[in-house]
């Protein structure tokens, strides 16, 4: 059984799209949580992971340290297909995913993973803010265009929806203004039953982190 290495679940937002895609492709797999930010992390990301960052899968012999290359493998080891069956969306929602995995630094730096977090709103850097609007807007022409069969960005739960999931929570957390189109987006993650478990087990995590525990 592969194992999948991740960071504590309320802050690793990294961690949780392989996770989210593994599920949803119906690959089994063992967790393994190494907590972030804590005195000791570094000593157990290196004996696991080349870069000395999670997540990382472990497959016998095999390392896969990033988490898009764990969503391509889920994707060719499941049963449950996670990109979408028509070409042209499932180039869509490769651009879509490789956009997410490249970019939106200033809303990642500002805005931390910390799902559990509510904060009230308040004025966000225009950097932030551009970011939130480019996101928006690739929501909304994914949904126009290929969301017709269910809440996700391409209808069915998507491994873009695994890319954007951790986006979602940022938006709850910090109480960013959207549409409210992007709002019932985020509320299919957040009803999302995979998604639902991993944010329960993040509660009850007993590890904090300064870094992340930011208005
Ligand atoms: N490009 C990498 C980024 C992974 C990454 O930045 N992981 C963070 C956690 S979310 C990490 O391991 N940080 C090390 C640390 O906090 O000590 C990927 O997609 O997997």
């Amino acid at each position: 059984m592969p194992t999948l290495v991740i960071g504590n679940k309320n802050y690793s937002s990294w961690s949780l799209r392989p996770w989210l895609a593994l599920k949803a492709a119906g690959v089994d797999f063992d967790e393994q949580v190494i907590p972030l930010n804590q005195p000791d992390t570094k000593e157990h990301l290196d004996k696991v992971s080349p870069a000395g960052l999670v997540p990382v899968l472990i497959d016998g012999e095999l390392t896969v340290w990033d988490s898009l290359a764990i969503i391509e493998w889920a994707a060719e080891q499941g049963e449950t297909p996670i990109w979408p069956e028509d070409p042209q969306a499932r180039a869509i929602a490769r651009s879509v995913s490789a956009e997410m995995h490249a970019g939106f630094y200033p809303l990642r730096k500002h805005c931390p993973m910390n799902i559990r977090r509510r904060n009230p709103p308040k004025e966000r850097d225009p950097a932030v803010m551009a970011d939130v609007a480019r996101i928006e807007q690739l929501w909304s022409d994914c949904r126009a265009r290929y969301g017709k069969g269910g809440p996700f960005l391409f209808g069915a739960f998507s491994a873009a929806d695994c890319m954007y999931a951790p986006v979602a929570t940022r938006i709850r957390t910090y109480s960013l203004p959207v549409s409210k189109e992007s709002a019932a987006y985020i509320d299919a993650i957040y009803d999302h039953p995979d998604f639902r478990q991993w944010a329960e087990d993040g509660a009850a995590e007993p590890w904090t982190n300064p870094n992340s525990d930011i208005d």
